[in-house]
């Protein structure tokens, strides 16, 4: 199996929003055995990266920005399923969501799903999410982590909004916070007070899983 040349498939099948195309990378990377989360983290990933870019010079337009997020969307719903039954430690429960007033959510998606893929429970509470429903969701859930991501400079106040609330009831430090998305930093993670900052969803698996060694 040429995984290079399985990755490049995935991440053209984005480029050029091909649903079929990118099931069928899916179906062909099952059957050959390839390790499907690799494949969403450095197949499809890339080829959103690849499409965010050209969106960012001008090269496409929205129209085609939605098409292949929609597309990821469903490979990454795709690729979730497969991985579905396949037993493993479990690592605790996130709630995990967009920020309130930002409606990226491809990002937070292949978060959910690496985690999930790595024995932790998640709760997607979905996009432009109230920073109060973070809280209250791990309230209710009895959560260990709260998870917020951020796409937009404009949004990454929410996840301060999230400290803030976690303060004033007197439950900082009852949750581990993490905070990721494109503009979020090691440093704006450490102005906030949020427990880490997690680059892409690898990152964070592998923090998770640092907590359990
Ligand atoms: Co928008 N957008 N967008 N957009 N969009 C960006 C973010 C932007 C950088 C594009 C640009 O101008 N170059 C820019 C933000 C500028 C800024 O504030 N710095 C921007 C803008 C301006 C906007 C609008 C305002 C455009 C407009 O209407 N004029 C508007 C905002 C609407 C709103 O939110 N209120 C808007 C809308 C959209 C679409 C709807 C068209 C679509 C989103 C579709 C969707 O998500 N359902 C969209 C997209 C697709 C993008 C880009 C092109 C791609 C984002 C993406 O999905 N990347 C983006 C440009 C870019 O990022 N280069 C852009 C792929 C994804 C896999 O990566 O989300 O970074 P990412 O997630 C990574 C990591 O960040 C990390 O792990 C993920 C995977 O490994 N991560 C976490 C994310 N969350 C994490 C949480 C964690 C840990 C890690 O722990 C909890």
């Amino acid at each position: 199996m040429d995984i290079e040349k399985l990755y490049q498939e995935a991440a053209d099948a984005i480029i050029e929003s091909d649903e079929d195309a990118a099931l069928e990378v899916v179906q062909k990377a099952e059957a050959e055995g390839a390790d499907l989360v690799g494949l969403l983290q450095n197949g499809f990933s890339a080829g959103m990266r690849e499409v965010g870019d050209r969106f960012g010079m001008g090269e496409v337009f929205l129209p085609e920005l939605i098409f292949a997020s929609e597309v990821m969307k469903q490979v990454s719903e795709a690729i979730e399923t497969k991985m579905d039954g396949v037993a493993m430690q479990k690592r605790g429960l996130m709630i995990l969501g967009t920020v309130e007033g930002d409606v990226h959510d491809i990002g937070k998606g292949i978060v959910a799903s690496l985690l999930k893929t790595n024995g932790v429970d998640v709760v997607d509470i979905g996009r432009e999410m109230a920073a109060e429903e973070f809280v209250n969701k791990a309230e209710e859930l009895g959560a260990d982590y709260i998870g917020s991501s951020a796409l937009l400079t404009t949004t990454m106040t929410e996840q301060q909004r999230i400290e803030d609330i976690l303060e004033e009831r007197g439950l900082k430090g009852k949750y581990k916070t993490i905070v990721g998305g494109a503009p979020v930093t090691q440093r704006w993670a450490d102005k906030i007070g949020a427990t880490a900052y997690c680059e892409d969803a690898a990152v964070a698996v592998k923090y998770i899983n640092s907590l359990y060694e």
